[in-house]
């Protein structure tokens, strides 16, 4: 066999794109992020909701509504809006929500906004997914949440935290997630649901978690080395239980795309520079990932549509991306030779000087916006061991206020 150098050439374009997976059913497939109209093998002219949500599918409340339409199969149109935090707001939209807040939801030409509000009116016209968000054992489970997110807050986003605070801040979270533990395993099944813990699907009152304890899983690994699945197991069972679905996987973000958009969204997140906290941090943000903290599931076969679906998702804005990178269309064989290193599974040069443009890139990928978790993952690597065949050269950090750098505009005027 021969040995393949590095420098071995990068595919071309056209050779890119015979590897790339075909593009996803968005309408009548899974659960996915790029859908405008979803059918669940309904008529279009039976559609009486439309949802709007965020365009990068950072919102969590959005994540809740989108969850329940998906799970209780109800066709939906969906509009996407810009969050403050990386773009001016659609005028279209502030003529619609002055408040400008997302979610918001048209059921039957009736503007409904605030995600409980939401859900119980769908509950309402369409019946509920498990145990209705009135019933006095979900009601119980939407506290629990609410306080879970408290102590969240206040360990994650308060600033200048002593050592001591910090292990005050953390034994509070433990003490409210056992809670959580506690009626999952009194329970008995996968889900917090109380009617049918094991049925097929989670309830509403699953749903209500999911945003959080997807972001607290992510947050809390990044700034406080804290493994959320390690410390907790019934909570990891939970999301092990929520990541086999498919309608789950479809709304799904990872640790690096919350480690970013959380702190502009929060107001802040502070890392407490332990030892777990610098080595977790410094994983997620090379591209490596968290492993088994990320996503406990996976087949072979996923891992091998996963790459010609970071293929696929990379080359449908290829053109936008080149135009965006700080190297222009120089940024061209680089990306070329990234791509090649992933599909074919061997090192590729890039062009020497490309390494910023590269890690550029890799930060920015944003699930499940533009590929699911496990694409994005082995893309990052393969545009981060490509960028150090070049050398150490980094862009600026991303930024921490805002996520200006995100502007999805540019993106939708290039929308194929
Ligand atoms: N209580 C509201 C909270 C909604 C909310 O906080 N939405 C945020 C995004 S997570 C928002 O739209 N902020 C304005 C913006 O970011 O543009 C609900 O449950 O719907």
């Amino acid at each position: 066999m021969t040995e393949v150098q590095p420098g071995a050439d990068a595919l071309s374009w056209s050779e890119l794109d015979a590897l790339a997976a075909p593009a996803a059913e968005r309408i009548q497939g899974p659960a996915n992020s790029q859908a405008t109209l979803r059918l669940f093998g309904q008529p279009e002219d039976s559609i009486r909701v439309t949802l709007f949500r965020d365009h990068h599918a950072w919102c969590p409340y959005c994540q809740k509504v989108w969850l329940w339409l998906e799970f209780r199969r109800i066709p939906y149109r969906i509009r996407k809006v810009t969050m403050r935090c990386y773009g001016p707001k659609e005028p279209w939209f502030t003529a619609l929500v002055p408040s400008g807040m997302l979610p918001a939801l048209e059921l039957d030409g009736r503007l409904i906004t605030e995600s409980d509000r939401i859900l119980e009116a769908l509950e309402r016209s369409f019946g509920p997914v498990g145990a209705p968000m009135a019933d006095r054992r979900v009601r119980r489970l939407r506290d629990l949440e609410r306080l879970l997110f408290r102590a969240w807050c206040i360990w994650l986003c308060t600033p200048g935290l002593g050592e001591r605070q910090e292990r005050q801040a953390r034994d509070q979270f433990q003490r409210v997630a056992q809670q959580m533990e506690q009626a999952l395993i009194s329970g008995g099944g996968s889900w917090l649901d109380p009617d049918a813990p094991d049925g097929p699907i989670p309830g509403t009152a699953d749903l209500v978690f999911i945003p959080y304890v997807e972001r607290m899983n992510a947050s809390l690994a990044y700034f406080k080395g804290f493994a959320l699945r390690e410390e907790h197991p019934a909570i990891d069972r939970w999301l092990t239980a929520l990541e086999h679905l498919e309608t789950y996987r479809g709304t799904q973000s990872d640790v690096h795309t919350h480690a970013h958009d959380l702190p502009p969204q929060m107001g802040g997140c502070w890392a407490d520079g332990s030892e777990a906290q610098q080595r977790m941090s410094l994983a997620v943000d090379s591209g490596a990932g968290l492993n088994e903290l990320e996503r406990r599931w996976s087949s072979s076969s996923e891992m091998v549509s996963a790459k010609a679906r970071a293929l696929e998702r990379v080359l449908r804005h290829r053109s936008i991306l080149l135009a965006r990178n700080p190297l222009g269309d120089r940024f061209d064989q680089p990306l070329r030779a990234a791509l090649t290193a992933m599909v074919l599974d061997q090192p590729v040069t890039p062009e020497t000087g490309s390494a910023s443009a590269l890690r550029y890139l890799r930060d920015r990928i944003s699930v499940p916006r533009d590929m699911p978790l496990e694409s994005a993952r082995l893309l990052r690597k393969c545009l981060e061991s490509t960028a150090a065949l070049d050398g150490d050269q980094h862009p600026d950090a991303l930024p921490f206020e805002h996520r200006f750098d995100q502007d999805p505009r540019p993106f939708l005027t290039h929308h194929s």
